[in-house]
């Protein structure tokens, strides 16, 4: 039997428990603060302040007292996560570090902190998974097939979480990219609000699915430079979430977007739960992102304009610019072997000109003909420099004279180079800025080799 404990019977928790109680090597406790709440759930078998006319599942249990919390090995998260510090004291007293959590909450804590560094760094529980997707609770309760990303640490996690969530709603796809997962449902909601905005501007599909489209680029450009997988934005917690939560009437942030459109916005409003939490996103990646990107997210620059510098009376849309492509495209190239930190300054200094970083790699063939013999071949230092995550595209360098065919072709705007190179390659001006940095002192390929060599 599956003694499972759910902290917190808000719409999430309630709907979550009674997908549970249907499969019956499950038993569900719901945990809340209040007595007459689980009284209520415990005897009338209802939750009233959620599901006002809705029978729960007569197995489904209920408790107040916290402290029982130490009999459970699952513990699935379903509270809000700006309640996250009055649960503090019990997440840690109460519940076993080889416990499994199951968190269900979304959004993002104090300095940008994932609920998922909160539990496994903070909190050092072992046994963490996040389920996040496009849902909405009412729709869970009434057996609607509901897709979730499950985000885990350990492999092993999984095959539990499946084995509880059989015969449920629930269907799954995976990911190890836990912050990923986290960050697009913060992600989600703020560029919601936008679509929302857009809708009641527009009222039209063709505009709605044009900016969804930039909303998505933007997403994922960020995922990016947050320095998580651009491919998790392709499961249910990425697009999947982005579309539920961007034109469906359910969804909060997008009646927000539409409010703020209407004219009914009140930057004051201190009860709006979604006000409160999308202003905290906004304010959270504001301080984690470089103004020199915001600046390239058309969208994001105008939600942080409209809600966070109130410098515009309402959400501005300027078509060109929201399709503008002002990021720039740098190039460098090199035969990289026995990649040391001299490479990595200038590759690293190089990228710090755009946002994507483009290496003409020399082949085998072409470092003959530059009289260079390699420790490794081409396709493993391509491996390497692919490793890296401020090095966005790895291209071959067969010549010296394709340089300016590649810059054409990839649209470069910069041009990078050690300045050992210095002035050997002004004839690329005609094309792209060029720009010489200084070499790294202290390293070199040939001195590694004459180490390696003994
Ligand atoms: N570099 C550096 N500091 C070091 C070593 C290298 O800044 N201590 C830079 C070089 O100036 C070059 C890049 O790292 O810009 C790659 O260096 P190599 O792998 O030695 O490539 P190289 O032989 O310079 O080939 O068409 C251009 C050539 O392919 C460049």
């Amino acid at each position: 039997m599956n003694n499972i404990a759910i902290i917190g019977a808000g719409t999430t928790g309630t709907a979550v428990a009674q997908q549970l109680s249907l499969n019956k090597t499950n038993s569900v406790t719901l945990f809340v603060k209040s007595k007459k709440q689980s009284e209520q759930i415990k005897k009338e078998h209802r939750n009233k302040e959620y599901f006002q006319n809705f029978r729960l599942n007569k197995q489904i249990n209920s408790e107040y007292n916290f402290e029982l919390l130490k009999e459970f090995k699952i513990i699935l998260i379903a509270i809000p996560s700006h309640s996250f510090k009055d649960y503090q004291f019990i997440f840690e007293s109460y519940i076993d570090k080889d416990a499994l959590i199951i968190n269900m909450s979304k959004g993002l804590l104090d300095q940008g902190k994932t609920i998922h560094d909160y539990f496994t760094i903070d909190l050092k529980f072992k046994n963490f998974i996040s389920l996040k997707g496009p849902s909405f609770n009412v729709e869970v309760i009434r057996n609607a097939p509901t897709l979730l990303t499950m985000s885990y640490k350990n492999r092993v996690d999984i095959i539990k979480v499946k084995e509880i969530f059989r015969d449920t709603v629930f269907f799954f796809d995976f990911t190890s990219d836990n912050n990923g997962a986290e960050y697009l449902c913060a992600l989600n909601n703020i560029y919601a609000v936008y679509m929302g905005n857009i809708d009641g501007k527009f009222n039209s599909s063709n505009t709605n699915y044009f900016i969804l489209t930039q909303c998505f680029k933007e997403i994922k450009i960020l995922l990016k430079y947050l320095k998580c997988d651009t491919k998790t934005a392709n499961l249910g917690c990425g697009i999947g979430n982005l579309c539920l939560n961007s034109l469906s009437d359910l969804s909060r942030n997008r009646t927000l977007g539409l409010i703020v459109e209407k004219g009914f916005y009140n930057a004051d409003d201190k009860t709006n739960n979604v006000v409160l939490e999308d202003i905290k996103t906004l304010n959270l990646l504001h301080k984690i992102i470089e103004p020199k990107l915001i600046k390239n997210l058309p969208i994001l620059d105008t939600l942080f304009n409209f809600f966070i510098f109130k410098t515009t009376k309402t959400l501005n849309v300027d078509f060109s610019l929201i399709l503008k492509n002002k990021f720039k495209t740098v190039i460098t190239y090199g035969t990289f072997d026995l990649l040391h930190y001299g490479h990595l300054e200038i590759l690293k200094r190089s990228k710090d000109y755009g946002h994507k970083l483009i290496v003409g790699l020399s082949t085998d063939e072409f470092n003959e003909v530059k009289g260079k013999t390699c420790k490794f071949n081409y396709k493993k230092r391509k491996r390497y420099l692919e490793s890296l995550d401020f090095v966005d595209l790895v291209i071959p360098e067969d010549n010296w004279e394709q340089k300016s065919q590649d810059i054409v072709e990839h649209r470069v705007d910069f041009f990078v180079m050690g300045d050992d190179w210095e002035g050997k390659f002004n004839h690329l001006e005609d094309f792209c800025e060029v720009i010489y940095l200084p070499r790294t002192k202290g390293v070199s390929t040939s001195q590694l080799k004459q180490l390696l060599n003994g």
